[in-house]
């Protein structure tokens, strides 16, 4: 392993080399290297220097797309070990997840995924691009508790207020949950779309998802749904 492994990982995102991501996420699990810590301190914040350089017109696509793919070749290798912590429990609650119409961003909604599986949660992965209408179907066909919807553009945030909308016409948003995510988006964005919770973060969205199922279950035990 590198004297400072979280730096290595984080270079090796802004180099957009994959085998050095890769390689580097194998050591640091075999010297054991939490997966999550080496997301967190090593290469998310490659992920986030390359978005600033991108801004700065100091980095161009095809170095993102090259950076996007070393981060996808660590996670191959981490994202098994953080699922195994899951398998073991009983469900948390049923989610369907996607990145909204328009926008192919995968990373970020990607690792919300994985450690909600982790954390017990059943989660059904639309992947990106996806519509409304689909993820109200989703949510139909497998009785989902919450839908998580994730937007990297401010072009297509506005999308994740047309998911809450699909789900009103689908007649299944008093019994599910909306919780929103993306660089762009923040609680403000959340609370004027009407969502029920916005995250920062993959672990904020573990424990937004298993407050929003607490809330289901207290709801579910008021006597007001009771005699209703
Ligand atoms: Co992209 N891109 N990109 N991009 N991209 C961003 C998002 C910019 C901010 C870069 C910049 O200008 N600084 C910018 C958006 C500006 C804006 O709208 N204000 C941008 C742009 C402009 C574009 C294109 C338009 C570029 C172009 O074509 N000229 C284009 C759009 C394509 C499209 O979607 N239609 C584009 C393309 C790309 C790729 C393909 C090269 C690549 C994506 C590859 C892939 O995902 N397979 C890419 C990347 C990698 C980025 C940056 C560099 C990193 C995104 C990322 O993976 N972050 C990003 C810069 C940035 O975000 N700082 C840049 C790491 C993950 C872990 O964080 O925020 O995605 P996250 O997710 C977190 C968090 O938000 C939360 O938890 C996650 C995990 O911790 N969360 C949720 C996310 N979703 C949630 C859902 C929930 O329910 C709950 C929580």
């Amino acid at each position: 392993m590198p004297e400072n492994p979280f730096s290595a990982m984080r270079q090796s995102i802004v180099d957009g080399a994959p085998d050095t991501a890769s390689d580097l996420a194998r050591e640091a699990l075999a010297s054991g290297v939490a997966p999550l810590e080496a997301i967190n301190e090593g290469y998310v914040p490659g992920m986030h220097a390359v978005g600033e350089e991108f801004a700065r017109g100091q980095m161009f696509l095809p170095d993102m797309m090259a950076s996007a793919e070393a981060m996808r070749a660590a996670m191959a290798v981490l994202e098994p070990e953080l699922k195994k912590q899951g398998a073991e429990r009983p469900n948390a609650g049923t989610v369907v997840l996607g990145t909204t119409k328009g926008d192919i961003h995968e990373i970020g909604k990607t690792l919300v995924g994985t450690l909600l599986t982790a954390h017990g949660f059943s989660v059904h992965d639309l992947g990106v691009d996806v519509s409304a209408e689909k993820f109200a179907a989703k949510a139909s066909e497998v009785g989902a508790d919450i839908v998580g919807v994730s937007a990297l553009l401010t072009t297509t945030m506005r999308n994740q207020k047309g998911v809450i909308e699909s789900l009103e016409r689908a007649g299944l948003r008093a019994r599910v949950k909306v919780m929103v995510g993306g660089a762009p988006v923040s609680r403000k964005w959340a609370d004027e779309i009407g969502a029920d919770g916005y995250a920062k973060d993959a672990m904020s969205a573990v424990a937004l998802a298993r407050e929003l199922m607490e809330a289901k279950v207290r709801l579910a035990k008021s006597p007001v749904l009771e005699s209703a």
